[in-house]
């Protein structure tokens, strides 16, 4: 199976302005640069539909694209963690991704992507128990690929696991990718439409009726914070 379509819809700075739609969504966060937008790009098998740069930063909004007419869709994220930002705009932008991320209902599965060159980083580490903490659905991506042979890959891989193992009673979905050589578009794809199948048959997945028991009060206190510190809509990709 593949898709038929992709297409950019609309980019928000505030989940609350995003698309009204009723069907699965599936979003990809990590820091920045780590390459969320062309994974986007090779998924949707266009390397213009998501904007990519060599410097971190570039993705600075919420930017939904409409897959297969409309039936799922994918969203780009700003990184996370990039330090030349200075505190007060990592603030704004921290507060973008949380607001999105406790917020939207339509939220299926948060792929969080790990460059498979580093070691386990802090920030990443604490950025997916924040997410065990407010039960959300994610499995993690590892990018760039193409940059390690396949058995130093590998052994990345296992390190890894074995480090999240430590903390965590039992490993998410993962996923080995290279946007540059087209590796592991396939599995990510039959992962999405299996989630698809099983929500169009009426089984919402477990993990999801979870994150909305367990999150309904953040997401209370996450609106209040918004409404304060909200920003317009910016239409820019
Ligand atoms: N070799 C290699 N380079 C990659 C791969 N994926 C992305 N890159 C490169 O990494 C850089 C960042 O890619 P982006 O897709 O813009 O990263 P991003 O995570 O969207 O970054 P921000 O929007 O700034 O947070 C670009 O120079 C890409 O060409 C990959 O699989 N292999
Ligand atoms: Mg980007």
């Amino acid at each position: 199976m593949d898709i038929k379509n992709a297409k950019y819809e609309i980019s928000n700075a505030d989940y609350k302005k995003c698309p009204a739609t009723n069907v699965p969504e599936y979003a990809f966060i990590g820091r920045s640069n780590v390459g969320k937008s062309s994974l986007i790009n090779m998924i949707g098998k266009n390397k213009n539909l998501a904007k990519t740069s060599q410097k971190p930063g570039k993705t600075l909004l919420i930017n939904h694209f409409k897959m297969d007419n409309g039936a799922w869709y994918l969203v780009d994220l700003p990184g996370y963690g990039y330090a030349a930002r200075g505190k007060d705009q990592r603030q704004q932008f921290g507060k973008i991704i949380q607001g999105y991320i406790l917020g939207r209902e339509q939220l299926t599965c948060l792929f969080v992507l790990i460059d498979i060159r580093h070691e386990p980083q802090k920030i990443d580490l604490e950025f997916l128990r924040w997410l065990g903490e407010n039960g959300v659905p994610f499995a993690i991506v590892f990018t760039k690929a193409d940059k390690l042979g396949t058995n130093a890959g590998a052994a990345k891989v296992a390190d890894y696991k074995k480090v999240l193992l430590k903390e965590w009673e039992e490993l998410p979905p993962v996923f080995v990718t290279s946007s540059e050589k087209k590796t592991g578009r396939d599995e990510l794809l039959n992962y999405i439409f299996s989630l698809n199948k099983e929500i169009a048959e009426g089984e919402k997945p477990v993990i999801e009726e979870e994150l909305k028991a367990e999150s309904d009060q953040q997401v209370d206190e996450g609106k209040k914070s918004e409404v304060e510190t909200s920003e317009k809509g910016v239409e820019e990709k």
